[in-house]
Parts: C-alpha cells; sequence; structure tokens
C-alpha cells in the first residue's frame, strides 16, 4: 500500500479559525479521502502553532498572565478541533506545538545542529518586525517597513543564536531547479527563485527569554527560547516520530505534500528544506501554496478584522456546500474573492438544479415505476443513449453514451485531484450529471411507461441509478456527507467509506431488486437571497 503523508500548516492560536483555514483544511482533507479511496496508506496532520510572541500578546489581551500561557492556549484549541469535526475533516492525527514528543523533537534537532557547528551565537544589529517575527537586512528593507507584513520595522540589538542558513543558499537553488514539481504551483517556484536571487542571512533560531519566554528552551542555553519558526516548522517531523520513532519516521518521510497559503512560501521552500538538509534529512516532496480568499479586495484575515465565520455559514448553507464552494469557485492556487451570494448562486444551480434534481427525478420514477426497487438493466446503457442523442448538449459530434463518459471519469479524477485541480474534478462530475439530467428530458421515461415499452424503461432508470452511484463515489472526497446520504438513498447498507476508487472504474455494479430508499430533498433550493 502506497504510503501517504500530507499536512496542513499548524495554525496560530491566538484567534479562532476563519475561512482561511478552513479553506487549507477542506483542500487536504479532499486530497486524504480521494487517497485512501484509492487504498493508499494516508497520514494527513494538522495541528496547532502555540508559542511565540504572537500568542504571548493574544495571552496578554485575553486577561491571562504570564504563567498562564498553557491555560490559555488550552482553551483555544478545542475551537478548532469542533471546528474541523464539523467540517468533516478526516485528519489522522492533530499536533501541539506544546505536546512533550514535539517539545524533545526541537530540543534533539537543536542540539543535534549545535553539536554539528551549524548554530552560533552573534549580536544582531539591525531591522526586526515584532508582528511577522523576522529579521530584514538593510538590503531587504531599506525604507523600515517589513517587506511582508507592510508594518514599519523597529531597531534590534540584541545577542542571539543564528543557524548557517546562507551556506546552503547555492544547494537550495540547484535543488529547485532539479526538482520540477518540489514547489507548486510553477509561479510560486519562480518567486522563491527570485527571492533567492539575493543574499541569504543566517536565521536567527532564539528568542532572549528576558523579552519574551513562551517558547520552547534552547538546550543549550538556559536563556533563550526556540524562534516560533523553527519550533513550528519542525512539526512536520515530530508528527511522525523523528527520531524518537526512527520506523515510522521513514515509513512516512518524505511528506508527500506540505500544503500552505502563499503568505508562508518563503518559511516552507526556503528555511525548511535548509534546516532538514542541515540535519541530513530529506525535502518533502512538494510544496503547495494556494492564494488567499479576498473579501473588499483585501486578504481576509484576524488581523484585518474583516474575517467570515465558517460555523454561521456552515449553520445557514450546511457543510457540504460549504466544502463544495471552496473547492468549485476558484482554482487552488490563484486568490479568490468571497461572497455570499456566489455561495448561493453555486449552491442553486449546481447542488439544488444539477445534481439534487438529477437524485429526486431518478428516484421518484424508480418509485414510480418499479415499486421502489432497482430494475434489471446491467450493462445496458445503450438505448438510453440512442433515445437521447446524448451529442447535443456538449457540442461533441460523436454521441458518447452515458456509460462511456462515467467510465471515463475516473481517468479524469485520478489527473486532476493529485494535482489539486478540484475545479476540473468536479467540472468533469458536473457534465455527467448534466448528461444525466439532459438524457431524462430527451429520453421521456413518462412517455415509455405510458407506451408499455417496461425493458427500455427499465434499462434507462437503471443506467440513471449507476450514474448516481459513480456521483455518490466520486464526491466523496468533496462532500462526504452528501455523499454518504445519496449511497443510502440508493438502498447500500455499507457506508461510502467503504467503497474504493475503482469501483467507479465498473458498469453495473448495482444489484437489480435493491429497494431505493428516497428521502427528503438533498439541496432544497435557497429562495429569496
Ligand atoms: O502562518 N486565504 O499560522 P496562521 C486563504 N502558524 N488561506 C488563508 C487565509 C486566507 N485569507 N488566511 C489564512 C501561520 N489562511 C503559522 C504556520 S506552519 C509550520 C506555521 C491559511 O494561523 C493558509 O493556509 O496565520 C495560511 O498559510 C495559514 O492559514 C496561516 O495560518
Amino acid at each position: 500500500m502506497n504510503k501517504f503523508y500530507i499536512t496542513t500548516p499548524l495554525y496560530y492560536v491566538n484567534s479562532k479559525p476563519h475561512i482561511g483555514h478552513s479553506y487549507t483544511q477542506v483542500a487536504c482533507d479532499c486530497l486524504a479521502r480521494f487517497m485512501r479511496q484509492a487504498g493508499g496508506d494516508v497520514f494527513f496532520m494538522t495541528g496547532t502553532d502555540e508559542h511565540g510572541e504572537k500568542i504571548e500578546k493574544a495571552i496578554l489581551a485575553h486577561g491571562y498572565r504570564e504563567g498562564e500561557e498553557k491555560k490559555f492556549v488550552d482553551e483555544i484549541v478545542p475551537v478548532f478541533k469542533k471546528l474541523w469535526k464539523k467540517l468533516a475533516i478526516s485528519y489522522d492525527y492533530f499536533i501541539r506545538t506544546t505536546d512533550k514528543n514535539h517539545i524533545s523533537t526541537v530540543q534533539a534537532t537543536l542540539e543535534k545542529l549545535y553539536k554539528d557547528g551549524k548554530i552560533y551565537k552573534k549580536i544582531y544589529k539591525g531591522w526586526f518586525c515584532t508582528p511577522c517575527e523576522t529579521f530584514w537586512s538593510e538590503t531587504q528593507s531599506p525604507d523600515g517597513i517589513c517587506p511582508d507584513c507592510k508594518r514599519p520595522l523597529e531597531k534590534l540589538d540584541e545577542a542571539n543564536y543564528f543557524l548557517k542558513i546562507s551556506e546552503y543558499q547555492k544547494w537550495l537553488i540547484d535543488y529547485i531547479k532539479a526538482n520540477p514539481d518540489f514547489i507548486k504551483p510553477d509561479f510560486r517556484k519562480n518567486e522563491v527563485l527570485g527571492f533567492l536571487n539575493e543574499e541569504l542571512l543566517d536565521l536567527c533560531i532564539s528568542r532572549p527569554k528576558k523579552r519574551m519566554s513562551w517558547g520552547i528552551g534552547i538546550p543549550f542555553d538556559k536563556d533563550y527560547v526556540t524562534y516560533v519558526w523553527f519550533d513550528a516548522l519542525t512539526n512536520y517531523i515530530s508528527g511522525v516520530g523523528y527520531p524518537q520513532d526512527m520506523k515510522r519516521f521513514e515509513k512516512y518521510w518524505p511528506a508527500d505534500f506540505h500544503v500552505i497559503g502563499k503568505d508562508i512560501l518563503r518559511h516552507h521552500a526556503v528555511y525548511w528544506p535548509i534546516i532538514l538538509h542541515a540535519l541530513d534529512i530529506a525535502p518533502p516532496k512538494t510544496i503547495f501554496a494556494h492564494g488567499w480568499w479576498v473579501i473588499k479586495g483585501e486578504k481576509m484575515s484576524k488581523s484585518k478584522g474583516n474575517v467570515v465565520d465558517p460555523l454561521e455559514l456552515i449553520s445557514k448553507y450546511g457543510i457540504d456546500p460549504y466544502r463544495y464552494f471552496l473547492l468549485r469557485e476558484v482554482p487552488f492556487g490563484l486568490d479568490g474573492v468571497f461572497s455570499e451570494e456566489a455561495l448561493v448562486s453555486r449552491y442553486n444551480s449546481d447542488l439544488a438544479n444539477d445534481l439534487g434534481n438529477l437524485l429526486n427525478r431518478t428516484l421518484t420514477m424508480a418509485e414510480k415505476y418499479f415499486d421502489g426497487k432497482i430494475p434489471s438493466g446491467q450493462g445496458e446503457a445503450l438505448k438510453i443513449d440512442r433515445r437521447a442523442g446524448l451529442n447535443l448538449p456538449y457540442g461533441s459530434k460523436s454521441a458518447e453514451g452515458l456509460k462511456t463518459k462515467a467510465l471515463a471519469l475516473a481517468g479524469e479524477l485520478e489527473k486532476s485531484i493529485p494535482n489539486f485541480d478540484f475545479v476540473n474534478a468536479l467540472s468533469k462530475i458536473w457534465e455527467i450529471i448534466n448528461i444525466a439530467n439532459k438524457s431524462i428530458e430527451d429520453s421521456k421515461p413518462w412517455s415509455l411507461a405510458k407506451e408499455g415499452k417496461t425493458d427500455e424503461l427499465a434499462s434507462i432508470i437503471y443506467s440513471l441509478l449507476e450514474v448516481l452511484r459513480i456521483v455518490a463515489i466520486s464526491i466523496y472526497p468533496f462532500m462526504p456527507l452528501a455523499s454518504q446520504n445519496i449511497w443510502a438513498q440508493l438502498g447500500m447498507k455499507d457506508g461510502i467509506e467503504k467503497t474504493k476508487f475503482s469501483d467507479l472504474k465498473t458498469w453495473g455494479k448495482l444489484s437489480s431488486g435493491t429497494k431505493v430508499n428516497k428521502s427528503a430533498p438533498l439541496f432544497p433550493r435557497i429562495e429569496g437571497t
């Protein structure tokens, strides 16, 4: 069984999660579910980033005192977990940077790097961005403004520990060039190479406790804690056992995907591979940076106070429509403008009209004409084809049958989903839904029933039910609850998660005689918004 290790960033616990965080979660969940369906040995990890200045500030702002940090973070972490549960995020492990194991990994890696002479102490005089916790050189910021967040920088004059990352600049450039899948999408790779055109400064990996004490202690100097990014990045190896359980580590590492937002690309594509290389550990296979959800032209973010609460949207529209919208509306990798109107419009057209109607009409006909049982018609998609003239709606000259089209879907999904092309995957699924809907209109099963053409009618209804089976399996990674709902309405007793991706490749798996189980409309239309 192929191992598949996928990670999300560890979210800061300085406030509640918003759409942006849920976006990364839903995307990783979709891929993890898809890989499990395909038989992969998936390890999907997410978690929380709990140390550092940002968190310390939030702690104090919430009325907690120094020393009560853990109490604060312990209260926030369940808020994240609750939302992920609500959104059906099927992570295998939730890591916290305050976990004992993680702390010991961070300390062991620092110890190793220090012993190997890769960490040194010096007095740093220069710019520092407090909100980003990042050092900048005079060349990088001639105007004293943070190149990342555009806020004014502070002058710092302080002794700290530094990791010799400048030594690895050339290695990293060569590595990125030689490994085209390392940073995705391609335009992000070019951004990183652009950044590496400038001289790389050694990375400060400590903070003096007298300035900021909420962090993991540096093992070789009791007056310092670890820089929060060194601490947080290390989660990707501590979470799979490094160095305590090397057997497990060797099974899962290198990670197949680190999925992140474009805001933290430099940390992942520059600092992280160098830290790993300095430790003699291979880099992750792919770092995929997605775009931002923006609202009124600005990035949705906690600090800007323009965030949309996922819980509110879920309670209004449901979990699956929310997941569907995030993955269908905007190509993964690009920025997307969030609006509730767009969500409602997608819901009504794709979910209520297309999918909801297909399910409802097909099951109604199965009830009406076949006593609620799946009619016989295995292997028979031809009649529906002939009658419906399926070439018409999609401009294709050759008449492609429902069966041929449905069976070609697996190949499309195999190409798109592992490349994060959710938009293409979903549009291919919807093509089939639309052909099926069109075929009902064209073949007019109600006239066949009147004319007494029972065989042809059975063949049509069976084919439509088969399409619904294939749709249920293929939407599972995107909308696991709706998928299960359709599955149960088709009369299936086992959970949808028991199905395999290969079930998409065979036509005629539904057994005739099975009683369908039509229930309330899956996606009732949203009126008047
Ligand atoms: O950066 N649009 O945590 P964070 C899309 N702790 N995605 C967004 C987004 C938006 N408007 N806003 C946030 C950190 N995200 C560090 C990470 S990893 C070792 C440490 C998502 O809470 C996106 O995935 O600020 C982004 O990278 C992440 O949230 C940043 O979360």
